[in-house]
This record gives C-alpha cells, sequence and structure tokens, in this order.
C-alpha cells in the first residue's frame, strides 16, 4: 500500500487543528500492581483522539493510575480542543500554548499530565499527515529497542515470584525483569530475590523497584543488604522529591540508583543530576510532558552521559528511543493492548515497531465500547 495514500494533495506542514475527543477507559489487570504503597488491580486509560481539518486523526493514551482522576483530566484535555481550534499542528507550539495557558493553575501535576496527552496525539498527526513512522520524522530509523518486561513481580510469595518471573521471560524472550521490593520484612525481599535469581539464572538483568515505599533509614539498611547482587539498579527506594536523600543514596551505593518515573518536565530531571540524586533516570512520558517533554530531556541527560530509560507508554517511547543518545531500557507493560488493533510485537527482548505513519495507535472500538468507564 502507497503510505502516502493518504495525505495525496496535502503540506503536512499545514494541518490544522479541530478538536480532542478524550474517553475514560478502565482494565482489569492480569496481574494486580501490589506496590508498598497501592494495590492496582483496574487499569485507567484516557483514548485520546486529536481531530485535524484534513481529516487525519493523531492519537495517544494517558494512564493516570487512578480513576477518579480522569473526572478531572478529560475536561482539561476537552479545554485544550477548543482553545486550540484553528491552531496548525505545530508540536512545540501547541506545547508551549497550552502549558501557558494553565500557567495560573501550575506548571506540574494535572497540568503537565493533560499537556503531555495533547502533546502524544499531535505528535502521532503529524508523522501520520507525513506518511512517516514518527521514529522517522524524528530524524531516526525503523527498528527495535531493548526492553525489560515489568509486567509483574509485585509484592507476592517467593514462590509465586519465581514462576511468574519464568512466564514473563516467555512472554518475548526477554534478557531483563523488574521485581518489585519493599515487603514488610526485609528477609522476606531477600529470600524472593534469591528465588527469582536461582529460577532464570546469571545471565538476566534484575531491575527492582521499591516504589518510594522506604524512609532514609530504612533504604539505607535496605539498599546495602542487595548492594553486593549484581543488579541492574535499585529504584525509587524513597519518597521521589527527596533529592538529598537519594544524593546520599546514590553516593553511598554501588548499584546505580534509578528515579525518574516522577520527574513533572524536563527541569525535574536537570535539577535531580544537578543534585547528583541518582546514576541513571527514566522520565515516564505523561509526567516528563510527551514527545516535547522527553525531547528536551534526552538532551539534558544526554548531554551529562546519564543512562535514559522510559517509564510506560511503550509504544511512543519506543519511537523516542530510536533518537535518545545514552537510549537504556524500555519498560515494556502490555497493559494498554487489550483496546489496540495491532498491539506492539516483542522478541528476543525487543520491541518492534511497526513500519506504519505516526505511533501505531488504532483502538480496538469493541473492546473500547466494551470497556468504557462510567465517571
Ligand atoms: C509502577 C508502574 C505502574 C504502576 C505502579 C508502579 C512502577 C514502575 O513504578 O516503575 O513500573
Ligand atoms: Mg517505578
Amino acid at each position: 500500500m502507497d503510505k502516502n495514500a493518504q495525505v495525496k494533495g496535502m503540506r503536512f506542514e499545514s494541518l490544522t487543528f479541530r478538536g480532542i475527543r478524550a474517553r475514560p477507559v478502565v482494565l482489569k489487570l492480569e496481574r494486580p500492581v501490589v506496590a508498598r504503597i497501592a494495590t492496582i488491580t483496574d487499569w485507567p486509560l484516557i483514548l485520546i483522539d486529536l481531530y485535524t481539518d484534513e481529516g487525519i486523526v493523531g492519537r495517544s493514551y494517558l494512564e493516570p493510575y487512578t480513576t477518579k482522576s480522569m473526572k478531572y483530566l478529560i475536561p482539561a484535555l476537552q479545554d485544550f480542543g477548543e482553545m486550540l481550534k484553528g491552531h496548525p499542528i505545530r508540536p512545540f507550539e501547541l506545547y508551549n500554548l497550552a502549558r501557558k495557558s494553565l500557567h495560573f493553575v501550575g506548571y506540574q501535576g494535572m497540568s503537565m499530565i493533560a499537556v503531555a496527552g495533547l502533546d502524544m496525539a499531535a505528535w502521532d498527526a503529524l508523522a501520520k499527515a507525513a506518511g512517516m513512522p514518527l521514529c522517522v520524522l524524528l530524524g531516526g530509523s525503523v527498528g527495535s529497542v531493548k526492553a525489560y518486561n515489568s509486567n509483574g513481580l509485585w509484592l507476592n510469595a517467593p514462590e509465586a515470584v519465581a514462576a511468574e518471573a519464568l512466564e514473563l521471560r516467555e512472554e518475548g524472550g526477554f534478557t531483563g525483569l523488574k521485581l518489585r521490593l519493599g515487603r514488610d520484612k526485609m528477609q522476606d525481599d531477600l529470600r524472593t530475590m534469591e528465588a527469582v535469581r536461582n529460577a532464570v539464572g546469571d545471565d538476566m538483568s534484575l531491575m527492582t523497584d521499591f516504589n518510594q515505599g522506604l524512609h532514609l533509614g530504612e533504604a539505607l539498611q535496605r539498599c546495602h543488604a542487595i548492594d553486593d547482587l549484581g543488579l541492574e539498579w535499585i529504584e525509587e527506594p524513597i519518597v521521589y522529591d527527596n533529592l538529598d536523600g537519594y544524593a546520599q543514596l546514590a553516593a553511598e551505593l554501588k548499584t546505580p540508583i534509578q528515579i525518574g518515573e516522577n520527574f513533572y518536565g524536563p527541569r525535574d530531571l536537570y535539577t535531580a543530576l544537578q543534585k547528583k540524586a541518582c546514576d541513571f533516570v527514566m522520565p515516564d512520558f505523561m509526567r516528563i510532558g510527551g514527545v516535547t517533554g522527553w525531547l528536551k530531556a534526552a538532551a539534558i541527560a544526554g548531554t551529562a552521559g546519564i543512562p535514559m530509560s522510559t517509564h510506560l507508554y511503550p509504544e511512543v517511547a519506543a519511537h523516542v528511543m530510536r533518537v535518545t543518545d545514552t537510549a537504556h531500557w524500555l519498560e515494556w507493560q502490555d497493559w494498554a493492548d487489550p483496546v489496540l488493533q495491532k498491539p506492539y510485537e516483542v522478541r528476543n527482548g525487543r520491541l518492534h515497531i511497526p513500519d506504519v505513519p505516526g505511533i501505531g495507535l488504532d483502538w480496538d472500538e469493541g473492546a473500547v465500547k466494551a470497556n468504557l468507564a462510567n465517571l
């Protein structure tokens, strides 16, 4: 098929914003999140369609963790829809306009999450209109990205977690898995790690994530206790904004400290690096500011020589990782797969970008209808 068929007779630079549809969906998680700070059985998604006068539809989704938050995020997206009507689809400009429109509300939190959803859909629309996969529009090439499987390994019993590790490895020939830590007793974490290591062998990269569950004293003790296990990284042992605490942990530990899923915008990444609060970074797309925020953040991490991994949103993540200087690991989670017409393919531990215009997100309307949330 002629990939440019849909853009014949149109200049992609003149694509025009018409409006936004944002729909709330809630999906049951196959393996519920059981973390130190929360249990999540139902996973909310906001599906965004960005309409243009030319008929191209840009798509993105947001994963805002709680169903209730969709009640206030969706109106913010609809407000952007009205405000930006008639504006050319130029993602950097839309990003700035949307950010500034919320200046008095504040730049972080919900404001940034709404802007990120808009931004990713705008980039998708532009790449579709250009007839190119997003990674190509950004100056890169279509290909695969090294990924670890983050679909499970929550705070369950050691034997159950070890058995699940084998299952997760087989979901795509993975060479990396993420294990959640922060059980009431440190010994139970240690037992679980031993069971997983015995099951998957020495060649598997093991990432660990405390989900901010420890105070600094506990973190010092628990991170030192696992510091000789050859882990890929220790993620978020303490509350995300205690950068002084992170600087102390990063200085004391041999294992790299990983943070970033709670950076709101590129400046948070810059501040963390200034404070030497971590060794690795892993921004989340809804908090860093979508593709535009990622590109700005990747320039900072790249300049500083800090390895950069992704958090959630594996489809858009794969595209930007192809143009990220210090690209490290992509976090694979298949949680949006049930509403996608064509979920991305994972093989040999790598996520494969489809050679189609845009990001490659099309909704399975039957599944969307069946899972629409009543807010
Ligand atoms: C995480 C992701 C999604 C829900 C809860 C926790 C986690 C991660 O912090 O890094 O995957
Ligand atoms: Mg995490």
